[in-house]
């Protein structure tokens, strides 16, 4: 439905504002010559086997499948996510939700000829490696360009605690003397063969990471590591992947929050390894994503979701920490503050009974949060390749916004009103546009509205946009042919 309404364009009268800036009017100037962080795209996990609800444990029928794949990865329909993270299983068994290892069986040392066994991750009627193959095989025919995958854990008997869960460290790193040796280099060549199998299936993985969470002991998948211990076995990672002839990029480390990734990334530093990495991953849990961190790698917030509160659907009620305005908050202020160049979220979609999916399922009934139009925002409006631009708002009231220049040279401007009042923005600077018929599109999501379409016009370049946008509302405005 397009709404006029709700939308006004002043073509080449440029920069004369038809209001005054004291009736709550906002201005946003861009200007693309002034770049910021690359983008590389949304994405979502399904890690635990929250994958196989997808494909019908818990009751989804198959037409039901497509929709939840659609609402996730569509483009067009969905939130347009680029981006998969799977896990990389270390359990010795399969029930729900443990994620099985391609090794199960102790070698008799650290240089034992290993026993691998992609086979044995099959779950049956979900397939390989726990089902997330089959996921992410669909993912990618649905436009998902990057494959992370994640080891919660090293395989237990590479640990001192013997198990893949309760924490323990990997044997071989500073501090860690184990009587069965130093397994680093086993757990290179295990995490490489995982890849191989991905690669013999037609599938490359971007991204690989060995960590998650390395501050946290839980009853769950779980490797504690220092920086320097992350470093020590980037020593022996980052030769064994270069001579594979693999392009994997080493990821690190999934720190449970901001402030816990800072450490150990300055714990990598100071021991040298830094440039083994390709991407700096981080956790929005345990602390607040805040400052830049000090590098020059891309920086992912690759794991982050609501795990306490009611399931929650509103986009707006009252400000609560599941709602979808929270979540556009969040993503927003993690692309404009902390210079991240992805927005993960924990699960996509699940039958859970928190509040962690976008999607919630149960039996086959689908309840789509807003959150997931938040992502949106950004997903089906921005192209991984584009970069951030600058975007100077001057503001009555509560308005802030992002700004990106795609590779075609079309910008997407995100903007959100926090305030409880409509407020009128005045978009101006945007120039950089070479075709001769331009379109200027505006999505809304707000309590009525799914990231829907609300006005198109023909544009000139240059020319400022002028729109009204409603109470506690979203709109992106979009550039291009
Ligand atoms: C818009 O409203 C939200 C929710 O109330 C608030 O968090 C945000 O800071 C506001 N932004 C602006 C620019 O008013
Ligand atoms: C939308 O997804 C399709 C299918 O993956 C892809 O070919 C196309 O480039 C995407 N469009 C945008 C604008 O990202
Ligand atoms: C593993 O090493 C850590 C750190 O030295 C130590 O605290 C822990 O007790 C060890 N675990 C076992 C089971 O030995
Ligand atoms: C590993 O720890 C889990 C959780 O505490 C426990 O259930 C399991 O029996 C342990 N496995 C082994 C092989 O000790
Ligand atoms: C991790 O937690 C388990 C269970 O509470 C405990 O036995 C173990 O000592 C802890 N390990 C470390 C290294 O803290
Ligand atoms: C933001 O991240 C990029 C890498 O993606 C880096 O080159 C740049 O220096 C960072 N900017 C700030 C302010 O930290
Ligand atoms: C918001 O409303 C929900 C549902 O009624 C309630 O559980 C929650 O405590 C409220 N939160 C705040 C911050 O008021
Ligand atoms: C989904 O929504 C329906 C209808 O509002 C509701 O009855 C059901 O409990 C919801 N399911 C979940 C998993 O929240
Ligand atoms: C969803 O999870 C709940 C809680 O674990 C469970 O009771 C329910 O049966 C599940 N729904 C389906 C359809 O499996
Ligand atoms: C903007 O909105 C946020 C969240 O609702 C609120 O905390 C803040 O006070 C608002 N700021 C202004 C200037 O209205």
């Amino acid at each position: 439905m397009i709404a006029r309404t709700a939308f006004t364009l002043l073509c080449s009268i440029s920069s004369v504002a038809a209001f005054s800036p004291t009736q709550h009017g906002t201005t946003i100037t861009i200007n693309t010559k002034k770049t910021y962080q690359q983008f590389d795209g949304m994405g979502f996990c399904e890690a635990f086997q929250r994958g196989t609800q997808i494909y019908g444990a818990d009751g989804l029928s198959s037409a039901n499948t497509e929709r939840v794949l659609d609402l996730l990865l569509s483009n067009t329909t969905g939130a347009g996510m680029t981006i998969l993270r799977n896990g990389i299983g270390s359990s010795l068994t399969n029930p729900y939700d443990l994620m099985k290892s391609i090794e199960t069986v102790t070698p008799a040392s650290p240089n034992a000829t290993p026993n691998y066994d992609w086979q044995g991750t099959t779950k049956p009627g979900f397939g390989l490696d726990n089902g997330q193959l089959q996921l992410t095989k669909d993912a990618i025919a649905r436009g998902v360009r990057t494959i992370y995958s994640d080891a919660w854990s090293a395989p237990g008997f590479m640990k001192n605690n013997s198990n893949d869960s309760n924490g323990g460290y990997l044997c071989g790193v500073s501090g860690i003397e184990c009587s069965s040796g130093d397994w680093r280099q086993a757990y290179a060549d295990y995490l490489l063969q995982y890849f191989k199998y991905y690669e013999a299936e037609g599938v490359a993985i971007d991204y690989v990471g060995f960590l998650n969470e390395p501050d946290l002991n839980v009853t769950y998948a779980s490797m504690l590591s220092s920086g320097q211990q992350a470093a020590d076995f980037l020593e022996v990672f980052s030769p064994t992947l270069e001579a594979s002839g693999l392009k994997t990029k080493i990821a690190c480390c999934d720190g449970s929050g901001w402030e816990e990734e800072r450490s150990r990334l300055e714990g990598i530093q100071q021991a040298g390894a830094e440039s083994t990495l390709g991407i700096v991953t981080a956790h929005g849990y345990s602390s607040p994503l805040s400052t830049p961190f000090s590098t020059s790698k891309p920086v992912w917030q690759t794991e982050w979701a609501d795990l306490d509160g009611p399931q929650t659907y509103a986009w707006y009620y009252n400000g609560s920490t599941g709602e979808g305005l929270t979540w556009a908050n969040h993503i927003q202020q993690a692309f404009a503050v902390s210079n991240v160049s992805a927005f993960l979220s924990w699960i996509g979609a699940g039958n859970t009974t928190s509040n962690s999916a976008l999607v919630l399922l149960d039996g086959d009934e689908v309840n789509v949060s807003k959150r997931l139009w938040a992502y949106a925002q950004w997903g089906r409006t921005v192209s991984p390749g584009a970069v951030r631009v600058d975007a100077h708002v001057r503001s009555s009231a509560n308005v802030t916004t992002t700004a990106f220049q795609n590779k075609d040279g079309s910008v997407a401007v995100q903007v959100i009103n926090n305030s409880g009042r409509e407020q009128q923005v005045t978009i101006s600077g945007l120039q950089t546009h070479r075709w001769s018929s331009d379109l200027v599109k505006s999505y809304l999501t707000n309590n009525d509205h799914d990231f829907d379409l609300t006005a198109q016009h023909q544009w000139s370049r240059g020319s400022n946009i002028q729109s009204h946008i409603p109470p506690l509302s979203m709109i992106t405005f979009t550039t291009g042919s």
